[in-house]
């Protein structure tokens, strides 16, 4: 008998001792697989399955039987399939890899992942919205979850942060307020995944520490076109602890290797209707064909002293560090390369804890990443369902681990011997302390008692002023309608006037802006300031748009064909796309194909009505003449052209084209060439037309 049937159909051997614990099982499918190594069909206890079929009968068109233990099993096994859905970040995808160190932190940290350059330690991502349910879209505007496990040789090191470098609350205890707030409202359960509704903008008006992250919430950082193409962030200060005890503040960026690159808030929007799923599928698609995604992971060491001087305080997780005040330092880069085998072993069951860390790296004392250390082990509890959640193989350390923990719901591991406690004389073989082991950094504690908030967290305007100033101006525009849209779904005057209130500590302009957006004549009063505002230097670094690449790598392009269409503009286009690292992919009215020009035959990869441009970076259209009057007749030809136009992308189109472009309302700008052209095409495919945008579309 194999080992796999005697340990049951599904892989009992997978988490056995520690010592045993095998590093390379994560995922890697063998231990995994439903059925037994032999192909059979059994039941959870090896019994070989004869009829899956039928179930237990008395006569052919009799009663089933309660006997029925096989039926039993599959249909008990079946109604538990569903756990817990997280509370917050319910709806993610993630992406097995590894994290290379190029550049050691020794001077500031023993920890080995931060030192032992060319290491690669293997890791686990999951990229999450917050607000909506598992089953809502991936598009719609949220803040994106960003949590890394690094499986390191010191234990699991998470890195739990979010796709924005703060957070719109100071204090652990107003969480779940504001997860309440933003959360479909309680009595219609309604709006999923999104806070454009009153209970939301409510919290916000009354909770100033939230402006800064609301004004990044309301920029296009909150639209990602891609996950491989949005930055990840720490957020809270950490601490590294060097051999010698000293202790160094840390903030961790990722920097995507594909640069930053966003939609246009129509563009997400359709995107929801035409494919919840477009950043797992991409996700899923760019692992598959082997462009694996990259970050660059960056630090910003600051010491006590320099933190001393911030016109901030570093502990509030409302507040950043200005690139301009601590530069970047990039000391390795996280490689996605391998999807997991199964969703839910792998990206479901993943529990990640800002706790989670090795000697060498500590926790500051930002109140927010406090709360934090207890949040997630105890929502581990709930969602996974027993305190051995840790012994699943996509949550064990992949390094020898044991304590003398023992028993509890779905205990996998067989410890042997008498002795599950320490200090003990009879065994030598238990686990002891290390003095090398993890130490928190000794740092004075020493105060009155109180449920108090440092003055030094007061001032709730300069850096949300700062964030908006340093934008150009496209995107200051999308941040004043976003306002716009958002606040006009609030049934509630009050509360509209409130937040514009707000927006006048901000900028003048934008609360003008959005009054007029809204319809409110009079400004509203600003609310008083617990602190004076203060003019911080912009910093460009905090754009988006700005700080775009131009490049094609990456991207999708759609090229629209019929029959007839000219062999060589196709073959041309499809040439220079890929030549420029971008997908392309044929689009016709059917799938299958169509015969070109030259009568050879084109395999088209989508339909036109299940494939509209909101899934592309650009778009070029080849058609016969004929084809053209007959696809101008055509809704989704049209919306093709249309979107693509009022989404900013270049288009590329042939004289045959033509009449399917007028009949869209395109007309030409530098974005719109010749599909003859290629050069032109990738040059101008490779960034949004942002000179277009005001013929299009009035922003507030
Ligand atoms: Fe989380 N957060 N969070 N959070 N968070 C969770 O843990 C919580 C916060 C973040 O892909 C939960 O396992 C509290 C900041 C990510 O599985 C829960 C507070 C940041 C994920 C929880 C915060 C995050 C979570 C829900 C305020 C960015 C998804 C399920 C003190 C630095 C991880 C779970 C994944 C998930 C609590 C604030 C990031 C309930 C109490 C700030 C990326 O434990």
């Amino acid at each position: 008998m194999s080992k796999a049937k005697q340990n049951g159909a599904n892989g009992g051997a997978a988490a056995t001792s520690p010592s045993a614990m095998p590093s390379a099982s994560v995922g890697n499918g063998g231990e995994w697989h439903q059925g037994q190594a032999d192909g059979t069909l059994s039941t959870n206890q090896g019994l070989p399955v004869a009829d899956n079929q039928n179930s237990l009968r008395a006569g052919a068109r009799g009663p089933t039987l309660l006997e029925d233990f096989i039926l039993r099993e599959k249909i008990t096994h079946f109604d538990h399939e569903r756990i817990p859905e997280r509370i917050v970040h319910a709806r993610g995808t993630g992406a097995h890899g590894y994290f290379e160190l190029s550049e050691s932190l020794a001077p500031f940290s023993r920890a080995k992942v931060l030192t032992e350059v060319g290491q690669r330690t293997p890791l686990f991502a999951r990229f999450s919205t917050v607000a909506g349910g598992s089953g809502s879209s991936d598009t719609p505007r949220d803040v994106r979850g960003f949590a890394v496990k690094l499986y390191t040789k010191e234990g699991n090191w998470d890195l739990v942060g979010n796709s924005i470098p703060v957070f719109f609350i100071q204090d652990a205890i107003k969480f779940p307020d504001l997860i309440h707030a933003v959360k479909m409202e309680p009595d219609r359960g309604f709006p999923q995944a999104a806070t454009a509704h009153d209970t939301f903008w409510d919290f916000i008006s009354l909770t100033p520490e939230a402006m800064h992250m609301v004004l990044w919430a309301m920029s296009d950082r909150t639209l990602p076109r891609s996950l491989r193409m949005m930055e990840g962030f720490g957020i809270h200060s950490f601490r590294l602890l060097n051999e010698g005890g000293e202790s160094t503040f840390v903030k961790f960026h990722w920097r995507p290797a594909l640069g930053l690159q966003s939609t246009i808030w129509d563009e997400a929007v359709k995107i929801a209707g035409a494919d919840p799923d477009f950043h797992r599928r991409e996700l899923f698609e760019a692992i598959s064909n082997g462009q694996f995604p990259q970050w660059d992971l960056a630090v910003q060491l600051f010491t006590e002293e320099q933190a001393a001087a911030f016109p901030f305080d570093h502990l509030d997780a409302t507040k950043l560090i200005p690139e301009e005040l601590v530069p970047l330092k990039t000391i390795g880069r996280m490689v996605l390369d391998r999807w997991p085998d199964n969703f839910f072993a792998e990206t479901e069951q993943v529990a990640f804890c800002p706790s989670h860390l090795v000697p060498g790296i500590d926790f500051s004392d930002d109140p927010l990443l406090q709360g934090r250390l207890f949040s997630y082990l105890d929502t581990q509890l709930s969602r996974l369902g027993s305190p051995n959640f840790h012994q699943l193989p996509i949550n064990a350390p992949q390094c020898p681990f044991g304590n003398g923990q023992r028993d509890g719901h779905m205990q996998t591991q067989r410890p042997s011997g008498r002795v599950a406690y320490e200090p003990n004389s009879l065994s030598t073989e238990t686990p002891r302390e290390r003095p090398d082991g993890f130490r928190s950094a000794a740092v004075a504690a020493d105060g009155a008692k109180g449920r108090i908030r440092a003055a030094s967290f007061g001032d709730h305007y300069s850096q949300a002023r700062q964030f908006y100033l340093s934008q150009g101006v496209h995107e200051q525009a999308h941040i004043a309608s976003a306002l716009v849209f958002e606040l006009s779904k609030v049934e509630h005057p009050h509360i509209r006037a409130a937040m514009v209130g707000h927006l006048r500590h901000v900028d003048a302009d934008l609360a003008g802006r959005v009054a007029a957006g809204l319809g409110i004549e009079r400004l509203p009063e600003a609310p008083a300031a617990m602190q004076p505002v203060q003019q911080l230097p912009p910093s460009p670094a905090l754009q988006l748009i700005g700080k775009m690449k131009a490049t094609l790598e990456g991207r999708a392009v759609g090229l629209l064909v019929a029959d007839g269409s000219d062999r060589a503009l196709v073959d041309g286009i499809v040439a220079a796309v890929r030549q420029a690292g971008a997908g392309c992919k044929i689009i016709a009215r059917r799938i299958g194909e169509v015969a070109l020009s030259d009568q050879s035959r084109l395999k088209v990869d989508a339909q036109l009505a299940g494939t509209p441009s909101v899934m592309f970076d650009a778009v070029a259209v080849v058609l016969s003449a004929k084809a053209g009057a007959e696809l101008s007749l055509e809704a989704a030809a049209v919306d093709f052209v249309r979107d693509a136009f009022g989404h900013l992308k270049a288009i590329a189109a042939d004289d045959g084209a033509r009449a399917l472009l007028a009949k869209a309302g395109v007309v030409d700008d530098e974005g719109v060439v010749a599909a003859a052209d290629c050069a032109a095409f990738v040059r101008a495919a490779m960034t949004r037309q942002w000179g277009r945008e005001k013929s299009v579309r009035t922003l507030a």
